[in-house]
């Protein structure tokens, strides 16, 4: 495995400055928060973060805007969405390089990012005429019912390092045509490429004359989250990141009657079955495994092979795994950048460690990498592990790029391995049969929110409901018709009659 040279921390101090600067935004230092980068694991700059009073006025002044933003005509809402679209187009390179620099994905992946926000912008905007209710047929002459759909208030929304910048604006462009306003705690390793997003949509709000406080920024740390989650003025509270927090977030918000969507762990597994293409599954395996280092919820983490080919398929990801090219993520050959912390790299030791005494063995790659150069960075080589079973281990989700390589014999015992998690995110099938894709898409197939065909587990399109079931949380995010989660609905019975006709023929008076 290749490493190629690290840019120091000054440089990348300067380079933040400017990408902030060509976006437009004064970043006002102070030492509440730290903004930070994996890429040499080391401070960049001290912010201000939000105190009590700031999360309070954010919830007064959301509220404020929330009242004109309801009824605010839909396809108006758009506009201030497609704005932000042109402005995320405008600034794109900007905008990934400062999710390099933050959550070290390589310049690829990063402007894959930013094209996802684009993309999302550009559904949003589509939706503003679509937001559908149906006219139901009554069971009365000379009535009606309809379906309503009605902004339901401020949102919140929680996000996490590793998709810093898409997670905020797929929650935030649907929540804005919805006619509901946003208050954003993103994650605290985050702060400039934040502090980037809610600059250029207040620059889109005051464009075209839409209120500024339909978005808020708080900067800060749980206290903040421990807000958003209890207070009754915030609607709905979206929150993506461990099922730990999820676990924390959704009875507590539950409490109040508030609503929740949670986007929490995965634990994403294919099956690769004797039929499969592998020149193509072997790629699209190792991007889904070792792409964005293994720190996408949606990487691939189990790989459920057949047996007669689990020689060869295993031969040929171990030499794409030697391969692989690791270091800076701004360097264009890099494919896998660092992991955001060392706290993380010592999660994977702790994971391979286990899985070794259980029996598992260690295939390709898991040493660290560039510790001399940067030592308080994290990069690491991705890392193949056969096991023999699905030991508790392998059960967690270790945010790394950890693959666990179990083979199967039949379809049954492929589907029960797969399903054999308590995660429910993204899954995959390669094979060129036909029966088999149809089985495992079926009700008695994978039992997560995304499951696919010929094609990794991660790198979902914004199209489609993004989420999934069990402990990964159930929330449904993004396109489809996940924009129903940030509205509520009514049910409208309209009498045309003139006469006075009870339902279910009961008479009365
Ligand atoms: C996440 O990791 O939180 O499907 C989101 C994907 C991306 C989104 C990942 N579109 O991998």
């Amino acid at each position: 495995m290749t490493s190629t040279a690290l840019p120091t921390t000054d440089d990348l101090r300067a380079h933040a400055r400017d990408a902030l600067r060509n976006i437009g935004v004064d970043v006002v230092e102070g030492d509440g928060l730290h903004a930070r980068t994996p890429l040499t694991g080391e401070h960049l700059f001290g912010l201000r973060s939000a105190t009590d009073a700031d999360t309070e006025q954010a919830l007064a002044a959301s509220r404020t805007a929330f009242l004109t933003w309801r009824t605010t005509p839909a396809p108006r809402r758009g506009e201030l969405v497609r704005r932000l679209g042109e402005l995320l187009r405008e600034h794109k390179g900007d905008l990934a390089d400062l999710v390099t620099i933050e959550a070290g994905k390589i310049r690829s992946e990063a402007l894959g990012e930013i094209q996802e926000m684009i993309d999302i912008c550009d559904f949003a905007v589509g939706l503003s005429r679509q937001l559908y209710g149906r006219t139901i047929a009554s069971e009365r002459p000379g009535h009606r019912l309809a379906e309503t759909w009605h902004p339901l208030g401020a949102v919140g929304v929680i996000s996490a390092f590793n998709f810093p910048a898409a997670v905020w604006s797929w929650n935030t462009a649907v929540a804005l045509v919805c006619g509901d306003t946003v208050i954003w705690k993103p994650s605290e390793l985050t702060p400039l490429i934040s502090l980037a997003c809610h600059h250029l949509l207040t620059r889109a709000a005051d464009e075209v004359g839409a209120p500024r406080d339909v978005h808020r920024l708080l900067l800060g740390g749980r206290a903040v989250g421990e807000t958003l989650v209890d207070d009754p003025r915030v609607a709905l509270v979206s929150a993506t990141g461990s099922t730990r927090m999820g676990r924390e977030v959704g009875p507590r918000v539950a409490a109040r009657f508030g609503r929740s969507l949670l986007e929490l762990g995965g634990n994403n597994a294919a099956i690769v079955t004797p039929s499969a293409d592998l020149d193509l599954a072997v790629p699209a395996i190792v991007f889904a495994a070792a792409g964005t280092a293994g720190q996408r919820c949606t990487t691939l983490r189990r790989l459920i092979v057949h047996r007669d080919i689990a020689d060869t398929l295993i031969e040929r990801l171990t030499t794409a795994y030697t391969k692989l090219p690791i270091g800076n993520p701004f360097d264009d050959t890099t494919l896998v950048g660092p992991l955001i912390s060392t706290t993380a790299l010592d999660a994977m030791r702790g994971a391979l460690a286990r899985v070794q005494a259980q029996g598992g063995k260690i295939l390709a790659g898991g040493n660290r990498r560039l510790a001399e150069a940067a030592p308080a960075a994290a990069y690491t080589e991705p890392v193949l592990v056969r096991v023999d079973e699905q030991s508790d281990v392998v059960r967690e989700e270790t945010f790394a790029p950890i693959l666990y390589v179990v083979t199967y014999d039949t379809l049954d015992e492929a589907i029960a391995l797969h399903n054999d998690v308590p995660q429910g995110l993204s899954s995959s099938i390669f094979t060129r049969d036909q029966q088999e894709a149809e089985i495992f898409l079926s009700a008695a197939g994978s039992d997560c929110g995304i499951a696919n065909v010929n094609i990794g587990t991660s790198g979902a399109e914004i199209g489609g409901a993004f989420g999934g079931e069990k402990d990964t949380g159930g929330g449904r995010e993004a396109g489809s018709d996940a924009w129903k989660s940030y509205m509520r609905s009514a049910t409208n019975t309209i009498n045309y009659s003139g006469e006075l006709n009870l339902a279910q023929g009961v008479s009365f008076l």
